[in-house]
């Protein structure tokens, strides 16, 4: 998910790594690329300034100016602050099993979809795993288009039954097709609604009794709270 982010500190750091002398002036500099990166990753604007004057204070308190390898140091300052404004440890998601399978769940515009591609991505570029895209949102066929050309454009399979309205028997055949076609993976795109109802509830649940998935994740905007 943090791709991108982490191109971007990088390239925010080469300012102070470039240099041969580190100053207030680069310093600064490079807390307001940081800073920048966050807000691009969709951090926001609040959080994003708390962090970057925490960084800076921490970076002067440690005299990263004088220390023998400024650019390195305040990299590890960065990295321990974004850490902690992370909560500490990360948790894997579980993925493991014959096939591991992963449900989508959460509201209708959260970016279940858009997740379930890059998730799909990193499951296959990054752990050697073949995956399958499940499309279980019965309700609109324009979001089967969408997980398509997700699919496309990752190179991971796509599932879908276009006729069938009924998501339990769609993820359950779609669970059976990876076993025999080799994908160790299975990652089921449901449908959202714009509240949570009972309805969605229901048909989660049912999803989730069928297939006993190995994880289900509840995908949230980020501006939610705040
Ligand atoms: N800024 C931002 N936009 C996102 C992110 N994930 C999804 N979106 C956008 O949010 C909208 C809804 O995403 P989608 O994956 O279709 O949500 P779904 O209805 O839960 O499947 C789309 O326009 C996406 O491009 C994200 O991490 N950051
Ligand atoms: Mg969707």
């Amino acid at each position: 998910m943090f791709d991108n982010l982490s191109d971007k500190l990088e390239r925010a750091f080469k300012v102070l790594k470039g240099q041969g002398q580190v100053t207030e002036i680069n310093v600064a500099e490079t807390v307001k690329e940081i800073r920048r990166a966050l807000i691009d990753a969709d951090v926001s604007y609040k959080t994003a300034k708390d962090f970057t004057a925490k960084v800076k204070e921490e970076a002067l308190g440690r005299d990263v100016i004088n220390a023998v390898s400024p650019g390195q140091l305040f990299t590890k300052i960065t990295q321990e602050e974004l850490t902690r404004l992370m909560g500490g440890e990360s948790v894997d998601i579980n993925y493991q099993g014959n096939p591991g399978v992963i449900l989508m769940s959460g509201l209708q515009g959260s970016g279940k979809t858009t997740f379930s591609g890059k998730l799909a991505n990193l499951l296959k570029s990054k752990k050697g795993k073949n995956p399958l895209l499940v499309a279980c949102d019965i309700y609109r066929p324009a979001a089967i288009d969408q997980l398509h050309v997700v699919g496309e454009q990752i190179g991971v399979k796509v599932y879908d039954e276009r006729e069938n309205k009924n998501a339990v028997e769609i993820a359950r055949n779609a669970v059976q097709y990876a076993k025999s076609n080799g994908h160790n993976v299975v990652i089921i795109d449901t449908a959202g609604r714009l509240a949570i109802d009972e309805q969605m509830m229901a048909e989660i649940e049912a999803v989730k009794q069928a297939v006993n998935p190995t994880e289900t994740l509840f995908v949230v905007d980020s501006m939610t709270g705040q």
